[in-house]
This record gives C-alpha cells, structure tokens and sequence, in this order.
C-alpha cells in the first residue's frame, strides 16, 4: 500500500531534497514521477536506486497521482496548482503563491497539524517560507508555555534560498575574488562573497522586505494572530543552512533553564547550548540535518520576561523539501487521503 507521487520541479535544488527525503523517511510510495518545465524533459533525477526520466509539466496526466509536491515556483504554482487540486491530487505547494489564501492551510506539523483538515478545500497545501518554519518550530512549545508576546527576530539566510543560482553566484564570486573570473553581482543586488545584503525579496511600500512581511503574516496564520513580530532577514555568503537570532517577550515568565529543558523535549528541535567556546551550532554544521538546532538560550533582563536564543536550520531540508514531505506523512498519519495498493 502507498501513494503515487509527483514531484514537480523535480530539477530544482528543493525538488531533489524531495526526492532524497520520500526516500530517506521511507515514505510509502508505490510510483513515483519526476515533472518538470519543457526544457527539462529527459533530465534524469535518482530515487533511491531508480533513475527517473524527467516528464513534461504541461502534457502530464495529474489524475494518476495521490499527491503532487510542487516546487516550481510562484508563477507555475498559481498558474497549476489549482487546476491540478481539482482533478482530484493534493499539492503541497512550496512556493508563496497560496500561503495567505483562507481556503488553503499552512502547515509546519510540529506547529498546526490540525490545519491538515482543511486541505480538502481546494486540495492545495502551502509550505510556509523557510525562515518562519524554523522559527516556529523553535517558539510553539516556548508560547504554549508562557504566551508569546513579541518577537523581534534577524534572519542570516543562505545563498541556497535565492537556489542554484544564488549558489553558483557565491562560488563564482569567491574565486573571482583569487582573480578567477568575474565578482559582478547577477542574482544578488551587490556582491555576496565576504559581504552581507540585508535585502531579501522585493520591498514593501513601508520599507520592510516581503520576506520580512513573510514572517509576520505566517507567523499570524500559523501560531497566533496576536503575537507582535518585527523581522530583519539578511543574505549571508553561506552555502546552505539559514540562522536566525531570535529575542521573544512572554506574558508569563519562564527563564533559560525552563526553556532549555522544554525545548530538548520538543519535536524538531535540538539544543547545542554549552556556555563555552564552540558550545553552539553553526550554519554549515545542519547541512543535510532534519532538526533546527538551538543554541545560546539566555535571558533577557531588559523586559520582565524575555529570552535570546539562536537557531539554525537546512533551508532545503525543514525549510523546503522535509517539512512538504512531513504535511504528505501527516496526510497519510490523518487519513486525509487514502493509499492504493501497490
Ligand atoms: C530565501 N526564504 O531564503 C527565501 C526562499 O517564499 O518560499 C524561499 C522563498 C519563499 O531567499
């Protein structure tokens, strides 16, 4: 018994982690299609020791399928997602397309499983954006503790976010730098390599980025509407794995002792927190990790009930590709949808 599924945008960076993870977690999957735009077609992409040859998006018969994870970006999203929804497949959509749209859940599993119910009414799932998946993995059981008031939170986002090309910007740039090549800036607005840009999306008419805005909407529709969030996210000249140093500000108190122990039970999360040299987690230590990893929890004296801490994620991994394919694990686990035999 198991599920036939599609992965569109199968040559992506996001949609390979796809791929790699049905696998890795052993998800039940009696066949199995790579899906991609025209120019793909014939690519091979591996699944465990199957090779796939790359079908065409626009010729694919969706009524085959159980689920479709979508990773093809906003445009073909919206221009598909829907269509796809109503031949009968669930899309778990990994772009930003459908994420505020009433009739489609936003779903981190840790966070609001319960929102899976409400898949069926346009078949459409939204995967939240990276940077809020990692944060709310973190927060859910600190706000379940003591109520989460404010969250004032920094973002350092890998060049994996931008995809392959933000990746190939930042290799090309830093051998430019040893005089190999060209350092001019393409996918980025200034040069990456030993730089930061604090500019990620486009912006808002009130100054803020819309990754910024991200944060706070999908933190509101995820966890709770009443919580006050300010974002700043930052490029950093990372390869993969987004970091974020997060302040929280509670209704109730709970000190860095209380937090620490609740969130080496939480689902998700592990803490890295020894108060020593090299006693917490860096980016490129998550590469290729499921859990978001915690790190330097302490108060914050300067409000009554306040902590810091830091965290670091793989943006392809939770970000993206892990956390589509948990929502497909959840609507197997739920039965939301119902598996055909092999
Ligand atoms: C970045 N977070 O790091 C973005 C990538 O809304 O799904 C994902 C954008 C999104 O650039």
């Amino acid at each position: 018994m198991g599920y036939r599924v599609a992965v569109v945008g199968a040559t992506g960076a996001v949609g390979r982690e796809m791929m790699t993870i049905l696998e890795e977690v052993n998800f039940p999957v009696t066949d199995i299609y790579a899906v991609a735009s025209r120019k793909s077609v014939g690519i091979e992409i591996s699944f465990g020791t199957k090779t796939l040859k790359c079908l065409d998006l626009e010729t694919f018969d969706f009524t085959k399928v159980d689920i479709v994870l979508m990773s093809a970006g906003g445009d073909v999203s919206k221009a598909w997602s829907e269509k796809i929804g109503k031949l009968g497949p669930i899309v778990i959509d990994n772009s930003s397309a459908w994420r505020m749209d009433p009739d489609v859940p936003l779903i981190i599993p840790e966070v609001n499983p319960d929102a899976v119910w409400h898949a069926k009414k346009k078949n459409i799932i939204a995967n939240p954006n990276c940077s809020t998946i990692q944060m709310l993995t973190v927060l859910k059981p600190l706000h379940d503790a003591a109520q989460i008031k404010r969250i004032v939170v920094s973002t350092y986002q890998s060049v994996a976010g931008a995809g392959k090309a933000g990746m190939d910007e930042l290799w090309d740039q830093t051998k430019a730098i040893y005089g190999m090549g060209d350092k001019t800036p393409k996918k980025f607005t200034k040069q990456i390599a030993f730089n930061v840009i604090p500019h990620i999306d486009v912006f808002m008419e009130d100054g803020s980025t819309k990754e910024e805005w991200k944060m706070v909407v999908e933190t509101h529709k995820i966890m709770d509407p009443t919580i006050e969030v300010t974002a700043t996210c930052v490029r950093v000249p990372v390869f993969v794995g987004h970091s974020e140093s997060i302040n929280v500000e509670f209704e109730s108190p709970l000190d860095e002792r209380e937090a620490r122990e609740i969130l080496r039970e939480a689902p998700g999360v592990a803490v890295v927190d020894k108060r020593e040299p090299g006693g917490y987690i860096t980016p490129i230590e998550v590469v290729g990790e499921f859990d978001t990893y915690v790190s330097r929890i302490r108060n914050d004296p300067t409000v009554p009930y306040g902590l810091n801490l830091w965290c670091a994620s793989d943006n392809l991994r939770k970000g993206a590709a892990l956390n589509a394919v948990q929502i497909a694990q959840l609507l197997d686990e739920r039965g939301v949808i119902v598996s055909v035999d092999a």
